[in-house]
């Protein structure tokens, strides 16, 4: 593969930091220690920490997908990240990693080191469900959305901003893997060959179909606000602060681009139906209890931030009254795209470790689980509440 760029390793990563005086600061060099931590779809991760506890993160794009190296993937995507990290630290600093910077010429993108977090997916696997950063990933969206959106800003900036970076690569990505593959036969899905006539009975069903491609048709022309894009719980990093109070914060926004709003609740709501799924097949009824209340914690997260901001947008575009119905229009979005993305993970490329590391003999009932939910919610979408999301029975 044509590499026109330097990759780092944990050799050369202290050196490169030594070279960029605005990283040699915040580390001591002399004593760096680093490793490679990415254990992603797409890119290489490191931390580099010194003697003295200090540290910082390089990330860096691969020009191929990581877990598919003949995949080509343009490194750009380190581009629209850094527009994502850098606005997420704007409108939403507790919630983010601070951005340190980001290097064009190699796409390296310097951040926080959040060495005190884990990833929430993990946390979630081994029965911790951390309920707060459900609370704290609403509040983050909504913030998000009232920073980037109309709220702040005209139509024209909307426009252009979309057009600035536009992420094309990785926004056709989302659309294939989450909004077309699955429904076709393509070299890139799986699935356990037991549940083959569910898959079958999924791509039959014409109502279901026009769902998705409704939600596919918004997720292609909307520009609503800044999209994280691939908001699942391996996108938030969880635990506790130096306090002691809860911590979470949103990492991974390569897939970052101008779209849908609720394409960012969807892909949380999708992501706890497969947590959720795994806590009953392992018969954890304390640990489903608290992945239940997920989604209506971070419903009522969002649209309690949102309407707190509200009253203090400058944009004058929109109607006193019209935070009611876009609440509306956003929950019925977040449901359906929640049902898209736990599809395709079940399905296509790309699966979920909640469902990969169960063992063999629940693995093929709890996707079938997912599925059957998953197309419950995409027929319900305009009648569920997010707090009976998990409940319901769907
Ligand atoms: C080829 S990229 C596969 C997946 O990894 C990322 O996490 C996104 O979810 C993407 O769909
Ligand atoms: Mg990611």
């Amino acid at each position: 593969m044509a590499m026109n760029y330097e990759l780092l390793t944990v050799e050369t990563a202290g050196a490169y930091i030594a070279s960029r005086p605005d990283l040699a600061a915040l580390v001591d060099v002399a004593t760096l220690a680093v490793t490679e931590v990415g254990d992603g779809n797409l890119n290489l991760v490191f931390i580099c920490q010194d003697g003295a506890g200090k540290g910082l993160v390089l990330k860096q794009s691969l020009p191929y997908v990581r877990v598919a190296p003949d995949w080509p993937m343009t490194p750009e995507r380190a581009t629209a990240e850094a527009r994502g990290l850098g606005a997420a630290a704007e409108y939403a600093p507790t919630t983010s990693p601070i951005f340190y910077g980001y290097d064009h010429s190699r796409y390296v993108l310097a951040m926080q080191d959040l060495s005190h977090l884990t990833i929430w997916r993990n946390e979630l696997n081994e029965a911790r469900a951390h309920v707060d950063a459900a609370d704290l990933a609403g509040a983050h969206i909504a913030r998000l959305v009232a920073g980037t959106g109309l709220m702040t800003h005209s139509p024209e900036t909307l426009r252009e901003e979309r057009g600035r970076i536009p992420n094309t690569a990785l926004c056709d990505i989302t659309e294939q893997l989450v909004f077309t593959e699955p429904y076709i036969d393509h070299e890139n899905n799986a699935w356990p060959p037991a549940i083959t006539p569910l898959v079958h009975e999924l791509r039959d069903d014409v109502d279901h179909r026009l769902a998705v491609d409704r939600m596919k048709t918004r997720f292609i022309t909307s520009c609503e606000s800044l999209v994280h894009g691939d908001l699942h719980t391996g996108s938030v990093m969880v635990g506790q602060d130096l306090t002691g109070n809860p911590d979470a914060r949103v990492i991974d926004a390569e897939f970052c681009f101008y779209g849908p709003t609720a394409f960012d609740l969807g892909a949380l709501f999708g992501n706890y139906l497969a947590a959720a799924v795994r806590a009953e097949a392992l018969g954890q009824a304390e640990h489903l209890a608290a992945v239940q209340t997920l989604p209506g914690r971070t419903w009522q997260a969002f649209e309690t931030t949102l309407r707190s901001l509200w009253p203090d947008r400058t944009g004058t575009l929109l109607h006193d009254a019209y935070i009611d119905p876009w609440l509306v229009s956003l929950r019925q979005d977040a449901i359906a795209y929640g049902a898209c993305k736990a599809t395709r993970r079940m399905v296509g490329f790309a699966k979920v470790s909640d469902m990969e590391t169960l063992p063999a003999d629940l693995h093929v009932e709890a996707v079938t689980t997912v599925l059957q939910r998953a197309r419950g919610w995409m027929r319900a979408a305009h009648d569920l509440a997010p707090d009976e999301l998990l409940t319901a029975g769907t």
